[in-house]
């Protein structure tokens, strides 16, 4: 049992690092406040710019609390994401950097050994209150020199965000720079939730639930996690947003997005696959929303989770 729970444990960090329909609830009233809601993401004040010029995320140290749109402009030639963990009370990025981030490198050097018992004893280092830590959202994958935008609900704590994408030696971005806290204060902004064009689902037991077409143009999605739930990786789901260049790509997307393999996750990104955001890992019950320009072709919308296509975990359509 022991050793079950060690190796699970393994995973999750392994993960970290490493590692619905839908109709439009309302078309009416999401048409009506359009103007409105364009008009608020579109005010700096409003709106987050984090800016990754290589391996680095330029963004505020301090954040109001409440609803926030971050305008993620990745200028670098890499494919990136960020996620926010929100950590336990009392600890901050110094805790993260002296006490979780050495057991972890130290694992990830060893599982590119093949040493895997090493890297086992290394996990077995990792602090208690990693367990403590909540997923608090973020954008999710982003292909080179483009830019995506999400809006979470940002409750006031200490986060880490990182990017867990993996250099073509296999370790994580996150030990290459693209690891920073943002503090999130009580004092709330006067940001409003944002209106939506199209409703996503997901949910482990139903999987992502969505059209199975949409006509071309400007949407923002609305990304609501009914559950939330860990995976091998002991991580949860998030959803991404991929144009795939032939259907025929969808599996190897799906092997690209599997953490724990070692070999997957890393740079350069397969060929026929452009990636354009979405949301990552929310808790259950909570909902982000991204926007997105969608062009005639093939798309998918797929959780950065094992096995997501036996799992259903992912939503085809068509764009025309
Ligand atoms: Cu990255």
């Amino acid at each position: 049992m022991q050793t079950i729970v060690s190796f699970k444990r393994s995973f999750l960090l392994v993960s970290l690092f490493l590692i619905p329909l839908l109709s439009c609830k309302d078309d009416k009233k999401a048409g009506q406040d359009q103007e409105k809601t364009t008009t608020q993401i579109n005010n700096v004040e409003n709106s987050i710019e984090v800016v990754t010029n290589e391996m680095d995320f330029q963004i505020p140290a301090r954040l109001k609390s409440g609803w926030t749109t971050f305008k993620y402009n990745n200028k670098s030639s890499e494919t990136h994401f960020f996620i926010f963990e929100k950590m336990p009370d009392g600890i901050t990025i110094d805790n993260y950097n002296n006490e979780l981030v050495p057991p972890i490198k130290a694992a990830f050097t060893h599982l590119l050994n093949a040493e895997i018992e090493k890297a086992m004893r290394e996990f077995e280092k990792v602090p208690a209150w990693w367990n403590e830590v909540d997923m608090g959202g973020g954008v999710g994958l982003i292909s080179p020199k483009s830019i995506a935008e999400t809006t979470i609900y940002m409750h006031p704590g200490t986060y880490v965000m990182e990017c867990y994408v993996r250099m073509p030696n296999g370790m994580p971005h996150a030990f290459y720079g693209m690891l920073k806290e943002v503090v999130v204060s009580e004092e709330k902004n006067s940001n409003k939730e944002p209106d939506y064009d199209y409703r996503v689902n997901i949910s482990g037991v139903k999987g992502i639930i969505f059209q199975d077409s949409v006509k071309a143009g400007d949407y923002r999605l609305a990304v609501h996690f009914k559950d939330q739930t860990r995976y091998e990786s002991l991580l949860g789901h998030d959803v991404n947003l991929v144009k795939l260049d032939a259907m025929s790509k969808l599996d190897t997307l799906a092997n690209w997005l599997n953490t724990t393999n070692i070999k997957a996750f890393r740079t350069p990104i397969p060929e026929g696959l452009t990636f354009l955001g979405g949301v990552e890992d929310l808790e259950a019950g909570e909902t982000g929303y991204f926007k997105t320009q969608l062009t005639k072709g093939t798309y998918v919308l797929i959780s950065e989770i094992p096995n997501a296509l036996e799992r259903k975990m992912y939503k085809t359509f068509k764009v025309y």
